[in-house]
């Protein structure tokens, strides 16, 4: 044993408050499949990556007929973009998939019943109760080692959750109102593109039915038939499967602004237990994950421009709600594009390694 110790490398793996050891001659041997490579999220998860305890896997790139074929930068190395069929013939161990609803619908299934672990970051399989919807921090222990699906949540859940569930732990959640402020990023290219287009004074293709440039548009995604949009469902009902509130107690409106990076949410909280706002500033100061902006005295607070790029969860404005003493208010900011989508994705999939690594040695 301590033969090992002494001529083995170990990485030791990024997941917050989760001290894990892998020998870097195993994650070596790992084969990792990004699955729309050249898209907005993947293009993220492929920096996140490069950074991660498992930069060193081998990494196969992958996007649809339209994009494979292209060459794409990893780790400084130029990189041919190949096509799902290739990925399946490969036989990766894990896949990080960032394509949609439609491919991830299709070839989910057919990667994972070929023994892939596959990190979804579709909604496709959310609310699937067979399947689990992961926040490392939260319920990272039903991350299990083979193959199988597993969901990534909605990047405005995530942020929304990672701030409740400490607050949940110590007093109980029995109420939030949250309104989101969603950057354009989170809509994709061709939103950005619109937006951008629309600064410049051109006509540019118009993603959003309306202009987005000067402008809040209280719609994403599609709406429903009760007058909700899917996104507001999205966060209505992913923060009960992920940290077992109870059903019902979430009401949200989302609203696209003409940012173009960070989600911003306004989140209206009603507690079980009396508290101090003292605590609850320690409490989430104290979380891992979390970074705490709260000064208004030094004009200190979240914003999106400043969360860009970065791995947290920002939260400020922490106040007792004048109207109704049980409750605070709070502002939530993070980069939806890492803790939102690839930054979650990536600690799953350095979780779900360390899980394949006690099996192997085990
Ligand atoms: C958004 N739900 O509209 C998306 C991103 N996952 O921002």
């Amino acid at each position: 044993m301590k033969g090992i110790f002494k001529f083995t490398r170990w990485h030791v793996l990024g997941v917050r408050n989760v001290l894990l050891l892998i020998p870097m001659s195993r994650l070596q041997t790992l084969k990792l499949a990004v699955i729309g490579a050249t898209g907005m999220v993947g293009q993220e998860m492929l920096r996140v990556l490069a950074n991660s305890a498992l930069a060193n896997a081998q990494i196969m790139l992958v996007a649809s007929e339209r994009n494979a074929g292209r060459n794409q930068d990893f780790r400084g190395q130029s990189m041919l973009v190949k096509t799902l069929a290739d990925a399946l013939n490969w036989k990766p161990d894990v896949v990080l998939m960032s394509a949609g609803g439609d491919v991830s619908r299709e070839w989910a299934p057919v990667l994972a019943k070929a023994g892939a672990m596959v990190i979804d970051n579709s909604s496709t399989w959310r609310m699937d109760p067979q399947i689990p919807l992961i926040v490392p921090e939260i319920n990272g222990h039903l991350i299990k080692e083979g193959g199988g699906i597993i969901a990534n949540p909605n990047c405005s859940t995530i942020q929304l959750v990672m701030v409740l569930y400490p607050l949940h732990l110590m007093y109980g959640v029995r109420r939030v109102v949250v309104s989101t402020y969603q950057s354009v990023t989170g809509s994709g290219m061709r939103a950005l593109n619109q937006m951008e287009g629309e600064r410049l004074g051109q006509n540019p293709e118009q993603f959003y039915p309306y202009p987005i440039d000067q402008n809040c548009i209280p719609h994403c995604d599609v709406f429903e038939s009760d007058g909700y949009t899917k996104e507001e469902h999205k966060l209505m009902n992913e923060p009960q499967k992920i940290m077992g509130l109870e059903a019902g107690i979430i009401s949200a409106t989302a609203v696209r602004v003409p940012v173009m990076g960070g989600h911003s949410e306004s989140v209206n909280l009603r507690l079980d237990k009396p508290f101090e706002i003292s605590d609850i500033r320690r409490i989430l100061h104290e979380t891992p994950g979390i970074t705490l902006q709260d000064q208004p005295e030094t004009l200190t607070y979240p914003m999106p421009l400043y969360a860009r790029g970065k791995d947290d969860v920002f939260v400020g404005r922490i106040r007792r709600d004048a109207s109704e003493p049980h409750s605070l208010n709070l502002w939530i900011v993070s980069d939806n594009l890492r803790k939102g989508a690839a930054t979650n994705a990536v600690q799953i999939a350095e979780r779900w390694a360390s899980a394949h690594e006690a099996a192997q040695v085990g």
